[in-house]
């Protein structure tokens, strides 16, 4: 244990050795004044994460949650994390337990929350120190309307996204719903963070197209590391 810590400051790598590490130095694309996306750096170890998602999804099933509005949502979700964030009739919220069943979320696995924090950092927001993983899962045909993130308390820190699998187009409005829109491609190991003033803006992704991935099947796993208290 003792070790584990010494290996994450010496040589910051959470941990874990260089074979099982993201590309910290993958092409970096400022999508925006506060966000960055780092292509394909989680490519080497998509694997390991989707292992994650099977632990996490086995205690905690991918679930279609119910808008306030009564609108069943296309992507299904799970969380791992101290929180989770869920939707019901009753409103948008972060939740310690799963309301169907009153367990708490799965643990975040210490990897992902390292990486999170190293990415965020690369991205010039400091650490994230992320209490929450949200966990979307698309199938083809599905997608994710126009909306602003603003549950967690402190608006003021970064989201982290990880996407796996099946490429999307993803949707950047902005301030409020009548802006113009811009799409840019969302593909498997790419990494965005999104902060600052831009952490604010309208966003969704378009319908998945119909696709086969090698690791995923027909599905896109998009991964959102937040802080929510
Ligand atoms: C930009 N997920 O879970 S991730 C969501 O691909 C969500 O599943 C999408 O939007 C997905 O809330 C997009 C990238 C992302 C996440 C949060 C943002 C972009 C963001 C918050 C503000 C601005
Ligand atoms: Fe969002």
């Amino acid at each position: 244990m003792q070790q584990d810590l010494f290996l994450q400051q010496d040589e910051g790598l959470c941990g874990y050795n260089r074979s099982n590490s993201p590309n910290f130095d993958a092409v970096k694309i400022q999508v925006s004044r506060d966000a960055v996306l780092f292509k394909a750096a989680l490519k080497s170890i998509a694997p390991h994460i989707l292992q994650g998602i099977e632990r996490i999804s086995g205690a905690n099933p991918f679930r279609h949650r119910t808008t306030p509005g009564g609108q069943r949502m296309s992507a299904s979700m799970t969380n791992c994390g101290s929180f989770g964030w869920i939707t019901d009739t009753s409103g948008y919220r972060y939740s310690d337990a799963e309301p169907e069943t009153g367990l708490p979320w799965p643990t975040m696995p210490a990897d992902w929350y390292c990486w999170a924090n190293q990415f965020s950092d690369l991205a010039g927001f400091g650490v994230l120190n992320p209490d929450a993983c949200l966990i979307n899962r698309y199938a083809s045909g599905t997608g994710m309307g126009l909306h602003q993130d603003r549950d967690e308390k402190d608006l003021s820190a970064p989201i982290v996204s990880f996407s796996l699998g099946a490429p999307v187009l993803f949707r950047w409005g902005g301030f409020n719903r009548q802006e113009s829109v811009c799409e840019f491609l969302l593909e498997h190991g790419d990494v965005l963070v999104w902060g600052g003033a831009d952490r604010m803006r309208f966003h969704g992704v378009k319908k998945l197209q119909r696709y086969q991935h090698p690791l995923t099947g027909p599905y896109r796993y998009n991964l959102t590391f937040r802080r929510s208290q």
